[in-house]
């Protein structure tokens, strides 16, 4: 048996009841001060870098060195000792309130918010699908009373040639949540998962993620994904603001990882440019484009970025 020298592994949040010490060392309010001032960063650098780094050839290796990154401040600056855990969509799709993440548990990433009568429609580029079950102030686990404070965007921002003026306006208000069995079910089910994993290249794999196969020009997993637990988590600029969203993305790259592992010429398949739907007519992406983070940390070129278990990475999926 070869000797896997990786051993940073990246467990199922919901099968991990080996972690869950870790993660509610995590998100415990002990720690809050320092975690929160870590995903302001985050979010901020995400608004920053929105209109490059989706619907893009940079997006998979952007997303995934933003999540690790992630997870090294929450090691280095806040002593955590595991690692980033992924959320298995389709294991709870069915019933979100009744999983491990959002059950509203204090080893949760807190529950749904409070029921808001008055909640819009789930709206996709102006397609309508049903609310979920919440929509006010998350009142329950470790992120109950938590402020936000940037966004809210609107889907028009993110067809812009820029930024609005006041992507960093303070904003203050309640994280919202409303968990959504219906879009968790369509869009992030075991036969969505297993079409992105069917992907014969990596055109069809960034398709597969951006649009959904069965409905023409709808948000596929990793758009449909974000909009199954309300409007925080389905904004396009600021949605690192919900603790899911390094879960969310943990099983995006997951997902990449395993289909890149599948045959030697998927390693360092790329395809696209650095802007969002090629806006800025940039050139296609090459193994020696240079991907920015801001100040969460130093510049990458594509070829760092490819391979979990090179350059600075060292870890895998379990
Ligand atoms: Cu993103």
């Amino acid at each position: 048996m070869p000797f896997f020298a990786c051993n940073r592994n990246r467990h199922c949040f919901q099968q991990s009841n080996i972690q869950v010490c870790e993660i509610e060392w995590m998100i415990s309010s002990r720690m809050f001060t320092t975690p929160i001032h870590l995903r302001r960063s985050l979010s901020r650098a995400h608004i920053n870098y929105t209109l490059a780094v989706h619907f893009s050839g940079i997006f998979l290796p952007w997303h995934r060195h933003f999540i690790w990154l992630w997870e090294q401040a929450l090691r280095d600056e806040c002593g955590y000792t595991g690692y980033q855990p992924y959320w298995d969509w389709p294991l709870w799709a069915s019933n979100l309130t009744a999983s491990p993440l959002f059950d509203g548990s204090d080893t949760s990433l807190s529950g749904d918010g409070e029921y808001d009568p008055d909640e819009h429609l789930v709206d996709i580029d102006g397609y309508k699908f049903p609310r979920g079950s919440g929509g006010g102030c998350v009142k329950t686990g470790p992120f109950k009373d938590m402020q936000l404070h940037l966004g809210p965007f609107e889907t028009e921002d993110g067809y812009a040639d820029s930024l609005r003026p006041d992507a960093f306006r303070y904003n203050p208000r309640c994280f919202t949540r409303s968990l959504n069995n219906y879009m968790a079910t369509t869009f992030t089910n075991q036969e969505c998962v297993n079409r992105l994993l069917e992907s014969k290249d990596i055109i069809d794999f960034q398709e597969t993620l951006n649009y959904n196969p069965t409905m023409t020009g709808i948000a596929g997993i990793h758009g449909g994904g974000h909009n199954t637990i309300g409007d925080v988590m389905s904004d396009f600029f600021a949605s690192p603001q919900d603790p899911a969203f390094t879960l969310h993305h943990g099983m995006i790259d997951r997902l990449w990882a395993m289909w890149q592992a599948g045959n030697v010429s998927r390693r360092h398949a790329m395809h696209g440019t650095s802007s969002i739907w090629n806006s800025q007519k940039s050139s296609p992406v090459t193994l020696d484009t240079v991907l920015e983070f801001g100040v969460l940390g130093p510049p990458k070129t594509m070829r760092e970025l490819m391979d979990p278990t090179a350059f600075s990475y060292c870890y895998r999926y379990t």
